[in-house]
């Protein structure tokens, strides 16, 4: 989305707030986040330090004094963590935490009501849109799984749930069938039949985490949320992954809503915003791979059902940012940003042609779960 000169304008005045007396030396559109507006800082004098700007989108995230709050809870709990050195290597790893303005707030809010809010920059690393081979999948893996050990002992009631209803996929398909009951909104062309029929053959499919859930088997605990492979950043020099960043979906959730989007995301080479839907695919040897650095971190911690979901999780994930896309798209692109008319559709075709590929892969994807739990030596 083109930001126009005034906007670039609240841009630099809302980060010379954060400055504490430095002038902004630069500023630059960062990423290509869907929901977001992401500026890169660089503030004059001293060392040169790169920081990140956003502006929150308050449509998305009606309360992001809630988003700053919970990012406050985190960086508190993990310093914690790293100071009593529970973990053995804490320079590897990098906290993404907010930055203070001036006057000692977690964020701005300018004359048009926007929300601004600085994080610091996560420096040496860089993230990737497609992800590059095996090695990488496994770095992708381990560094949700070493995020999930990381707040594993914060308790998810002290953070606020900033998006209510975000993955409960039984209400997106509830937001779908409204779409489709207004009579200005019909299904016409043949890419939009094609994903109603699918979402009809999937509508089962829907509640099985929710229901998981409800039944015991699997527990709220504290997630990322939005764990897809472009919000992992890489070393620049060793490819190891160093930090998870976008944590405004952080909040209390359900485990499988993160593997099973990170493993929709990592492996599938085409990426989220595929050029050619023939290239869509889930490739099992990277999620073998994934799965592979996942387990090492937390396969102790992991249950039986844990293991039993991880396949319903992946397709559920994939279906769902499908209907999300989809439904997007049936009310005229309110919520993701599009580069061009019928963006959304074409995403909601990627991700569907991606589920069908997870379906077909069933058996070997179960397997993959099983031979991949016996390696990390937790498997009977
Ligand atoms: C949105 O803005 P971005 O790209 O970080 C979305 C995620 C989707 C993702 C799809 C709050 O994240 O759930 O998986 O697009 N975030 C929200 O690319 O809806
Ligand atoms: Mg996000």
């Amino acid at each position: 989305m083109p930001v126009t000169r005034g906007g670039l304008k609240k841009a630099f005045e809302a980060a010379g707030c954060f400055g504490q007396g430095r002038n902004v030396f630069g500023l630059e559109r960062l990423g290509d986040g869907h929901i977001n507006d992401t500026f890169l800082v660089v503030f004059a004098g001293g060392r040169p330090r790169r920081y990140v700007l956003q502006r929150l989108n308050r449509q998305v995230f009606p309360q992001p004094e809630q988003i700053m709050a919970n990012l406050r809870v985190l960086a508190d709990h993990l310093a914690g963590r790293f100071i009593g050195k529970v973990h053995k290597s804490p320079d590897s790893w990098v906290v993404v935490g907010p930055v203070s303005t001036s006057d000692g707030r977690d964020y701005f809010i300018d004359s048009d009501n926007n929300f601004w809010r600085m994080l610091s920059y996560v420096d040496g690393a860089t993230s990737f849109d497609r992800v590059r081979d095996g090695g990488q999948a496994r770095e992708a893996g381990r560094a949700l799984g070493f995020f999930h050990r990381l707040v594993w002992d914060l308790d998810p009631a002290l953070l606020a749930d900033t998006l209510p209803g975000f993955h409960v996929t039984p209400n997106y398909l509830a937001d779908y069938d409204r779409v489709l009951q207004q009579p200005v909104r019909q299904i016409s062309s043949v890419d939009e039949e094609y994903c109603a029929r699918l979402i009809e053959g999937q509508r089962s499919l829907a509640p099985v985490l929710e229901d998981a859930a409800r039944q015991g088997l699997l527990s709220v605990r504290v997630i990322h949320g939005d764990p897809k492979l472009n919000n992992i950043m890489f070393d620049e020099k060793t490819g190891r992954a160093v930090s998870m960043v976008d944590l405004d979906t952080v909040k209390p959730g359900l485990l499988h809503y993160d593997i099973g989007d990170c493993l929709r995301s990592c492996c599938n080479p085409a990426g989220d915003n595929l050029e050619k839907l023939a290239d869509v695919r889930f490739d099992p040897e990277l999620c073998r791979n994934l799965l592979a650095g996942y387990f090492a971190e937390m396969a102790p911690l992991l249950t039986d059902a844990d293991y039993e979901f991880i396949y319903l999780a992946v397709k559920l994930l994939a279906f769902e940012l499908g209907l999300r896309f989809f439904t997007d798209h049936l009310m005229g692109d309110v919520y993701f940003k599009v580069d061009h008319c019928g963006h959304n559709l074409q995403r909601a075709m990627g991700q569907f042609r991606l589920m069908t590929s997870i379906e077909s892969s069933e058996a070997l994807i179960r397997n993959i779960v099983k031979n991949c739990r016996q390696d990390s030596g937790t498997g009977s």
